[in-house]
């Protein structure tokens, strides 16, 4: 039997829910790859923490985002999906990991320089900064081969990759080196506000961020009311057309046609009409995924269960890659342990 390759990532549960970036930018592509590979899916609440958080909340949304992972299509009996905090193994490893990792090295990371600026870098955690090295330590402790991210990811998996290749330098070999893997289409969804920043759930205006929790009613709002620009043609040109070239993105991942053949059969018409098409298709498919939410969130108990039976999976793995690294870096075995 040909053993599947892993691969891993996971998500924040953070804000009031996913949104349509997480979808489209993670989640599709996850759903996709889950067929073909051993897929591990986190919700990292331990990430989460790096930003207040109200810890009703924090529980509240780490079921949510659970519910919206296998609404989104993860299949439990495939996949793995667990939370990070379920396995202890994460926070050793990465403890471990930032002795390996220079101050200056952890400053380059633009995560933390974006998120310490907006904090006002004197308040900001120091959770924030030693954030990609618990992501590294996520990622290494089980050898996947690659990690399905968007775009925005790509620093902290070229820091993980690094820091894997050092300690197996220092140490002897240890760590598989692991590759990002970054969807060609919808890498980058933009704010529908604003079409020049990423969607984001930290964004500033609610109206530019499509949640997967929206009522159908809310999801036609927000895309009839999307920013677009001057002009009238409907053709993909980032540069000089933002906000048509994002609604064209989205529409091209919705509804699996490609860029040209939306702009041939939108050549004549206009931004209006391409927005109500959108609507449509965006409820059609965020719809269900947010019906099938609700259901899952219903039976708590099922949902626990599934979390519990995910995290056990996960430590087998987990455990034996952190007693090679104690062993490697001189840590005594505990007698007995
Ligand atoms: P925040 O903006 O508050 O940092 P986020 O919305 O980026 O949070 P994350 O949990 O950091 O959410 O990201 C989860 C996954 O979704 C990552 O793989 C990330 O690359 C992807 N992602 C997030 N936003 C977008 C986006 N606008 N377009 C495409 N992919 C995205
Ligand atoms: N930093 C990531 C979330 C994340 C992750 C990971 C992704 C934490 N650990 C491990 C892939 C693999 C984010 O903000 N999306």
């Amino acid at each position: 039997m040909v053993v599947a390759e892993r691969v891993l990532s996971g998500m924040q549960p953070t804000g009031d829910s996913l949104h349509l970036g997480n979808y489209v930018g993670a989640l599709l592509n996850w759903v996709r790859m889950q067929e073909q590979h051993d897929a591990y899916f986190m919700i990292v609440d331990l990430h989460a923490i790096t930003m207040p958080q109200d810890p009703a909340a924090l529980r509240e949304a780490t079921r949510r985002t659970a519910a919206q992972y296998i609404a989104g299509g993860i299949d439990p009996d495939r996949s793995t999906p667990f939370v990070q905090s379920h396995v202890p193994e994460h926070a050793q490893l990465a403890w471990v990991l930032m002795t390996q990792t220079g101050m200056g090295e952890a400053a380059r990371m633009t995560q933390f320089k974006d998120k310490s600026a907006k904090e006002g870098s004197e308040h900001a955690g120091v959770g924030l900064f030693t954030y990609p090295i618990l992501q590294a330590a996520d990622i290494l402790l089980y050898q996947p081969y690659g990690v399905p991210v968007g775009e925005d990811q790509k620093q902290h998996i070229e820091l993980t990759r690094d820091l894997a290749q050092r300690f197996n330098h220092r140490f002897g070999e240890t760590f598989r080196i692991p590759k990002p893997l970054i969807p060609e289409q919808g890498a980058r969804i933009y704010d529908l506000q604003d079409p020049t920043a990423k969607m984001s759930k930290s964004a500033s205006s609610p109206n530019g961020v499509l949640l997967l929790t929206d009522t159908d009613k809310k999801i036609a709002k927000k895309i009839k009311s999307a920013v677009t620009d001057d002009g009238a043609e409907i053709r993909y040109d980032p540069a000089v057309k933002p906000g048509i070239s994002s609604l064209l993105s989205i529409y091209s991942v919705l509804g699996g046609k490609s860029i040209p053949e939306l702009e041939a059969e939108y050549a004549d018409k206009m931004y209006g009409h391409l927005k109500v098409d959108l609507a449509e298709l965006a409820v059609a498919t965020l719809g269900p995924v947010r019906d099938r939410t609700a259901e899952l969130l219903n039976d708590p108990g099922e949902l626990d269960t599934l979390l519990a039976k995910g995290a056990a999976k996960a430590r087998e793995t987990a455990s034996s890659t952190l007693a090679e690294v104690y062993q490697k870096v001189g840590f005594l075995p505990a007698a007995g342990g």
